[in-house]
């Protein structure tokens, strides 16, 4: 009787480890400034280790030529060197400066990409990335300004999908994660930097979007125990060890980290959700109203700051597990 009940369990587990598939993720992240770009791709390696990830592509927003590189760099890194990286390619002009903390210093690690020129089209590869998907499968999670996927929306068919960027999106994602915007109001950098592609995507983006808010971020402070638990040529501590805005400790804001736990897990018992509209004005302020229906939320915290950091940092430490398989 007892045996049956351990088969029976373990069947049980079974089958709920076959239902719960990997989220199929595209990091859109500007590598290089801010280090909690470097530590969401860390985490978000982890999670793809455990199952509960898949990551489809990553992205550059920036229009220089270090970001590519050292993005491929990370994932060679965790032993995913043929994961796509895509870079901007166009000429918009940011409203604020991206620092080369770190990215000339990773792209010297191993990487094939070498330098954006040898990157493709970042809005060319998201056309190609997502029409190969299923419907409604893929969860974009953008840890920087929202150029691309607003540039997206406006792309034309091309040879990858006869659908426009609009109709693609409407078919193939399944949401949005947005680190950006503040709650209650702020005048946060990623919108800030980049104002009218945060409008558009808040206005015309078709499927739902979560926006983890800067005071989400800003309540975990993370990244010291990548200096004592993690070896000198970790390219996520390299990122720490160069970014002037680390405190003392070596802690920096989780921003980006937050966000990215949310596209793959969702709320368990982290977060909870509100909704309402963040009306982001022309010079990229933000004002949330709230409302009882609608497709557009923000996180509100839950789980204890402290007990945040571990879930954060514990992914952020881990080693990579190098394997030659294909991502
Ligand atoms: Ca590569
Ligand atoms: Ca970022």
């Amino acid at each position: 009787m007892r045996l049956l009940f351990i088969l029976l369990f373990s069947i049980s587990l079974a089958t709920h480890a076959q239902k719960t598939k990997p989220v199929k993720i595209i990091l859109d992240t500007d590598f290089g400034n801010d280090c909690d770009d470097a530590g969401a791709l860390a985490m978000l390696h982890q999670m793809a280790y455990n199952g509960e990830a898949e990551i489809l592509a990553t992205v550059y927003p920036m229009n220089d030529d270090m970001g590519a590189a050292a993005i491929d760099a990370v994932n060679t890194y965790y032993g995913k060197p043929n994961i796509p990286v895509g870079t901007y390619k166009g000429d918009y002009v940011y409203k604020g400066k991206h620092n080369d903390f770190y990215n000339s210093r990773l792209a010297a690690l191993p990487n094939d990409v070498k330098s954006g020129k040898n990157a493709p089209d970042a809005v060319a590869l998201y056309r190609q990335i997502l029409a190969a998907q299923p419907n409604h499968s893929v969860t974009i999670v953008v840890v920087g300004p929202q150029r691309l996927v607003a540039d997206l929306l406006q792309s034309k068919p091309d040879a990858s999908s006869k659908l426009d960027g609009m109709a693609l999106v409407k078919k193939k994602v399944k949401q949005l994660v947005s680190m950006g915007t503040e709650y209650l109001k702020g005048n946060e950098w990623n919108i800030r930097i980049c104002p009218d592609a945060a409008q558009r995507v808040e206005k015309e983006w078709p499927t739902p979007i979560v926006y983890s808010g800067f005071e989400i971020g800003k309540a975990i402070m993370t990244g010291e125990r990548l200096i004592t638990e993690t070896p000198e040529d970790n390219p996520v501590r390299i990122a720490f060890e160069t970014n002037p805005m680390v405190t003392p400790e070596k802690n920096r804001q989780s921003w980006d980290e937050t966000a990215v736990l949310f596209a793959v897990r969702g709320l368990r018992d982290y977060w909870t959700l509100g909704t309402g509209l963040p009306h982001i004005a022309d010079d990229g302020k933000n004002e949330w109203t709230t409302s009882t229906t609608g497709t557009r939320h923000y996180l509100i915290a839950k789980k204890p700051t402290g007990d945040m950091k571990k879930v954060l940092e514990d992914m952020m430490v881990a080693p990579p597990k190098n394997s030659t398989a294909k991502p």
